[in-house]
Formats: structure tokens, sequence, C-alpha cells
């Protein structure tokens, strides 16, 4: 596929996807520094700066080699004076004093930790910080302090869950939840999505999509999965939530970020014995007790979506930002999990796999470990 000179510039990450066939991540350095940086914008609620710095840190990751003068990134598109400050400050000082005040600021510190519990996001932990809240423990011990059930969970299992979770433990749940949905439906289907299709050695939680091969077959399977799992007692926690696909809205309906389809966020038990290939492995005594915590994304869209919802989890976050942008400024067209509209010729453009979804936006098919965006 040919690729129109204008997009280069603005598209730069879809870009580099398609053409840098050999992507390595020698720039981690400075794409956690930039992460960092874009973190502390979105708690100042500075959406331009978060996703400049976001969009930086996503060119820095697409280049072939490491940066290691400022000639490099030159003339390199999506990077902002901010940017390149911070860039030039590494390269000189081997330190930045930008991320150094953010990285050492009391309000950054706070809302970091406070978000990096389940359940809880900017808004909860701002209003924690204002409270005067510094920490974990003081946030357990403030009485007036009401959790939902998600923080409740979120805390009971922070240790467990804020370790990242391997590859062969996911791995592991996978085939546990496969064996559920085929107990309970033969030819149901359970995908792979999230950083691990992407290729991943680790992540924060292991995502799925669970299918039928028919259309409408899907109803109720994931419900009689979550109760088998509880059965079986490795379901710690579960939140629900129905599907809310309206397609008689289409295609007035806006096309948004969030999806409609059934999905549950879980916390599964999982038993140490299960995972293969773990014991030769030297464990600390006094840490195990033979199985951790892991958060599951598990999430059931109608096959007829199947390949949108597909693309939509497989991610990253900021390669689906990107896709999604090409597609609206460069092609007219509206993508999201369920669907990609042509508003030029005012139709739906079908799909059944994701490289009829490439195909349709007039780009090379880019595989799942060439987005980690
Ligand atoms: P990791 O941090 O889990 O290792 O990386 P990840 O697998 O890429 O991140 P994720 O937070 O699990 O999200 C995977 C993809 O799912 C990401 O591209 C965003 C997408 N996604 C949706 N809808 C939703 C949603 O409602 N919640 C979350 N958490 N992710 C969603 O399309
Ligand atoms: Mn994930
Ligand atoms: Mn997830």
């Amino acid at each position: 596929g040919h690729f129109p000179a204008i997009c280069v510039c603005v598209f730069a990450r879809v870009y580099m996807c398609v053409f840098n066939r050999e992507i390595i991540l020698e720039n981690n350095l400075n794409t956690d520094v930039l992460e960092e940086l874009a973190e502390n914008s979105e708690f100042n609620e500075s959406k331009g700066p978060c996703l400049a710095f976001r969009r930086a840190a996503s060119v820095l990751k697409s280049l072939p080699s490491a940066v290691h003068c400022l000639g490099a990134i030159q003339g390199l598109p999506c990077l902002g004076e901010h940017t390149k400050a911070v860039m030039e400050e590494i390269l000189i000082f081997g330190r930045s004093f930008k991320v150094e005040e953010v990285q050492s600021d009391e309000r950054y510190q706070a809302l970091k930790l406070f978000t990096s519990v389940f359940g809880v996001g900017p808004k909860t932990a701002e209003k924690w910080y204002r409270r005067g809240l510094r920490s974990l423990k003081e946030i357990l011990a403030e009485p007036n302090i009401q959790l939902n059930r998600m923080q409740r969970a979120g805390f009971l299992y922070y240790r467990d869950i804020s370790k990242a979770v391997s590859k062969a433990e996911a791995k592991a749940l996978r085939s546990i939840i496969e064996e559920t949905a085929h107990w309970i439906a033969p030819d149901s289907i359970l995908a792979l999505t999230g950083g691990f299709r992407r290729g991943k050695e680790y992540g924060h939680d292991v995502d799925f999509l669970l299918t039928m091969p028919e259309m409408g077959k899907e109803k109720g399977l994931l419900v009689r999965v979550i109760d088998r799992l509880r059965d079986q007692g490795i379901l710690l926690y579960c939140e629900h939530q129905g599907s809310t696909v309206d397609m008689s809205k289409l295609p007035s309906r806006r096309f948004e970020a969030m999806d409609h389809f059934e999905k549950c966020f879980l916390i599964l038990r999982l038993e140490e014995g299960q995972m293969e290939g773990d014991g030769g492995l030297q464990k600390d005594p006094g840490e195990s007790r033979g199985w951790r915590a892991v958060r599951v994304d598990l999430v059931a869209p109608p096959v007829d979506h199947y390949a949108f919802a597909l693309l939509g989890w497989t991610g990253s976050r900021q390669f689906e930002r990107d896709l999604r942008r090409f597609a609206r400024k460069e092609r007219g067209m509206s993508l999201d999990n369920h669907a990609l509209y042509d508003k030029t010729k005012k139709l739906f453009l079908p799909a059944t796999s994701e490289e009829d979804i490439f195909a349709h936006l007039g780009l090379e098919y880019v595989e799942p470990w060439q987005r980690n965006a």
C-alpha cells in the first residue's frame, strides 16, 4: 500500500508502524520520562500537553535506534518545544531538571499512588489529596472515607494486582477461562487481546474477548462463565456491565472511546500449581501462600462486531488514538470498537477480520506486535 506524503507528518505513528518493520525499543529512558510528564499533565487536567507528551513518547518508541544527539530528533514529527527541551537536558546533563521537579512534587506523588489502586480515578485521588491525605494507610485509617466495592477490592488485593502479570500467568488464565467457556458452550471462542496479544512480556492485567460463531448466541454466556468461575472458587471480584449496544441508533450515534459491549472487570485467584514451567523457580518462602490475585478483563461482543472489538481491545491506547485520528482526518471515516463508518459515502464498512479494517483504511496490515505505540 502507498501512503500519501501528507500523512507522514501528522500520523507519524501509523506511518512508522507500517514502514518501520523492525521497531527496537531502545528509547525507554526517554519515553518513560515523557509518559511521566504526560501523567502529570493529566493530573493537572491539561489535556493538550498530556496528548503532546504521549504522542512524542510514541514517536521516540518507534525510532529504530536510541537517540544519542539532538540532531537525531531534528525533523521528527510530533515533538513539541517542551519535549525537545527535556531531551536536550537529558542529552547534555544526563538528567532532566523539569522531570525531577515533577517527580518530587508532593501532589504528583500522591495522585500517582492513589490512582494505582484499582477503582480509583484522578477525580477521587484529587479529592483525597485535597483532604490532606498522602498515603494509602492514611486513606484506610480515615473514617469519613466511603470506598465503593471496586475500591475496597482494589485495596484488599493491592499488593498482588500492583505486581506485574507474566506471560506464563496470562497463559495459565487463558487455559482456565477457555476450559470454563468450553464447558458451557463447546464452540465458544476465547481470544487473548491487550498487551499480551501485542507480545508484551508483562502486563497490568490480562484482556480477553469471548464470543460465539453464531450471532446472538453470545447472550447470557458471559454471566454463565462468571457463575462457573465463582463456583470454582476463583472469582475474587466481579464488576459486570450488561450490553448497551443499540445499533438502531446508528449511524447518528456518536463514536466514542468506550464501547457498549457486555463485559466484566474481574480479579481472579490464580494457583501457583496451575502455572506451567515454574517448577524450578526459587520462591521467597515468606511470600508464598500458593496463589496470587490477577486483574482480568473479559469482553463479549457479538460476532458481527468481533473484528472491531479485537482491533480496539488489542491497543495500545496510543495506537488506537492515532488510528482513529488517521481514519477521521485522512479518510473521512469514523472508527471505534463497534464499527467503521464512511462519512462521505454514508455507509458502514463491514469487516470480519482486522485485515479487512486496515484495507478499508487504505493501510497495510499492522501486526499486533507492531502496535506498541
Ligand atoms: P497493560 O497495562 O494491561 O499491560 O496494557 P494494555 O493491555 O495495553 O492496557 P489495557 O488497559 O488492559 O487496555 C487494553 C486495550 O483495551 C486498550 O487499547 C484500551 C482498550 N479498551 C477499550 N475499552 C476499554 C475500557 O472500557 N477499559 C479499559 N481499561 N480498556 C479499554 O477499548
Ligand atoms: Mn491489559
Ligand atoms: Mn485491560
